[in-house]
């Protein structure tokens, strides 16, 4: 059952999403036309989270089993905007082709591999949480952790070998990025074991708060981080008419 309580915080997480995908959209505007790509990603992200929170605070998106409250609409959003998330840092991480079709079929493979693993965590993320019997759940909680580290990996990896070969702009704001993106990841799976899919340690209204919390953060405070680093670089790297800021500041 979804509480009066846990709804207030669902409305605030709508409401913050809303917000945030405004705020995003009008920083992106104060972008030059040729780094207008950046702020999409992070914009579809608020506007899909968004979505999703006005569902569970309607009581959609939440079903019960075992007893328990399962919010599935949270793993719809996050199957969606984590992907969306990573591609973010990639288009700053990842510097501009120079050997056209061969270098862009490394980067699809790249791309294909982190998105990939990231699905693969969602998914089996979500089936852990629906899964009643215990050993079975944990089992699928312990492959979409190790899907998880997949995604870290390739993003510690080679995503940041390529930022770091680009100026010393674009490593440093890759570099805040990706911390702030990990720091907040982590809580993820340890909120999860902790609340009523795992444990259930902590009370669900605590749950329904914490991940609010941690939702806007990853997604609104993380998309504006992207969308003003982008913008100060821009200051900085003073890119000519028609090039991108990250060739620029690649290339000074
Ligand atoms: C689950 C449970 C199973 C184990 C792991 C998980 C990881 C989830 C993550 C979610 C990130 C969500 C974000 C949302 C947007 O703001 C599915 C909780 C590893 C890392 C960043």
């Amino acid at each position: 059952m979804v509480t009066s309580g846990q709804q207030t915080w669902l409305w605030v997480g709508f409401a913050g999403m809303a917000l945030g995908a405004v705020a995003i959209f009008l920083s992106g505007q104060r972008l030059r036309a040729e780094d207008r790509h950046h702020p999409v990603a992070s914009l579809f992200v608020c506007l899909i989270a968004a979505a999703s929170y006005f569902a569970m605070a309607n009581g959609q998106g939440v079903v019960q089993t075992d007893g328990r409250t399962v919010f599935y609409a949270r793993y719809v959003d996050w199957a969606f905007t984590t992907p969306l998330l990573l591609l973010g840092l990639l288009m700053v991480a990842l510097p501009p082709l120079v050997r056209g079709g061969d270098d862009s079929r490394d980067r699809t493979a790249l791309i294909a591999g982190t998105l990939g693993a990231d699905v693969l965590m969602i998914v089996t993320g979500v089936v852990a949480a629906l899964t009643r019997d215990d050993t079975v759940k944990y089992v699928w909680f312990v492959i979409s952790c190790g899907f998880f580290v997949a995604v870290l990996a390739l993003v510690l990896g080679p995503v940041r070998a390529a930022a770091t070969t680009q100026g010393g702009g674009i490593s440093a704001l890759f570099k805040t990025l990706v911390t702030t993106l990990s720091a907040l990841w982590f809580i993820y799976p340890v909120l999860w074991l902790l609340g009523t899919e795992g444990t259930g340690t902590i009370g669900q209204t605590t749950e329904v708060f914490v991940f609010a919390v941690i939702d806007l953060t990853a997604k609104v405070g993380f998309g504006l981080l992207l969308v003003t680093g982008v913008g100060r670089l821009e200051r900085r790297a003073q890119p000519s008419r028609g090039e991108s800021t990250v060739r620029a500041a690649a290339t000074a």
